[in-house]
């Protein structure tokens, strides 16, 4: 098989690092774009086959002559201001972002008749919002209520209107709570798992919003790069969204015990108000996924005890 050339926007980060990762371990030769806004030269690997650019995507002119020269086989749109707490912060700085720069970068492939094999887009189950209704399914409402979560799902939708209309081959994915090694634990917004097994490190107190009892459908990173690995070649995929999740939830209690024996540790616990805007019960229906071929390799007590391992 031919060497492909991948771009991956946000390829310093959490998932992105773990998508170049894999596409350098397939011999493909890789370029990440990635302004170190969020996140780190360290997670990448040295390798001749890697290009880096510290830009930022909303820098059009660069992103369209990049596009141009490389001519990618494979386009990840990662790059995002990730945290919603930001967002409500800045909320038209993070559309430009969020929004405004995936587009441009839609447009520019249009206008210069580049076509691309396939273009991935990380939408979010923010778009479902505070909707009770479970599990989460990809036909079901959505009710997007931050500029976060209006923005991932507008870009979701401009991404299948090109895919649809301009032979862009697209698939946009809904993550849920993502977890795994290199999901950066500093900010009181990032993925819970990183801040307990931080805390389960350090030896400090986690603190905890709420009563514990509130469910997420955590998924390991490893599972979501062979999720998207099946939406590059799998062309019944083009034009549609798919939630990437494991289709369980666990308590937040449950994901605390698991974590601590992984560890053999204790973790320092202390009680907080419920946060706000928190959502209670989230879980995904990934019945459409599976439908394509893909089985999550990672139950919670294995994807724990490999995060762990990693540390
Ligand atoms: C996730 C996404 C967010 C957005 C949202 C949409 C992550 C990191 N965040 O938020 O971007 O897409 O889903 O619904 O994937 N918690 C604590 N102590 C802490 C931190 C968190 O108790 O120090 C609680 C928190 O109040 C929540 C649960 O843990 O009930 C999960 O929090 P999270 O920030 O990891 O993820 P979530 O689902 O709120």
């Amino acid at each position: 098989e031919m060497n492909k050339t991948v771009l991956v926007t946000g390829g310093a980060g959490f998932i992105g690092s773990h998508v170049v990762e894999r596409h350098l371990n397939e011999g493909n030769a890789v370029v990440v774009v990635d302004d170190l806004s969020m996140g780190l030269l360290e997670n990448l690997p040295e390798n001749d086959n890697l290009t880096f650019f510290e830009k930022s995507i909303t820098d059009t002119a660069f992103m369209n002559d990049l596009l141009a020269k490389y001519n990618f086989d494979y386009i990840y749109l990662l790059a995002a201001i990730a945290s919603v707490a930001d967002t409500i912060e800045r909320p038209y700085e993070s559309h430009q972002v969020n929004q405004e720069a995936n587009i441009a970068i839609l447009e520019s492939l249009r206008i210069n008749n580049l076509r691309p094999q396939r273009i991935l887009f990380s939408s979010s189950a923010a778009t479902y919002g505070t909707l009770p209704d479970l599990p989460k399914r990809e036909d079901g409402p959505v009710r997007p209520a931050t500029a976060y979560a209006i923005d991932k799902y507008a870009t979701e939708r401009f991404l299948l209107t090109y895919s649809a209309l301009y032979d862009l081959p697209a698939v946009a994915v809904r993550f849920f709570n993502v977890y795994g090694p290199r999901q950066n634990p500093k900010s009181p917004y990032s993925g819970v798992l990183s801040i307990i097994t931080s805390a389960l490190q350090d030896n400090s107190v986690f603190r905890l919003f709420g009563d514990g009892l509130q469910t997420r459908d955590f998924v390991y990173v490893k599972d979501v790069v062979a999720a998207l690995k099946l939406a590059e070649d799998n062309d019944q995929m083009v034009g549609e969204v798919f939630n990437v999740a494991t289709g369980t939830s666990r308590t937040l209690l449950d994901a605390i015990k698991g974590l601590e024996s992984a560890s053999g540790k204790k973790l320092m616990l202390k009680k907080e108000p419920e946060r706000l805007g928190d959502i209670k019960y989230s879980e995904a229906d990934i019945s459409k996924l599976t439908s394509m071929g893909y089985t999550p390799m990672y139950d919670f007590n294995a994807g724990a005890a490999e995060y762990w391992d990693s540390l």
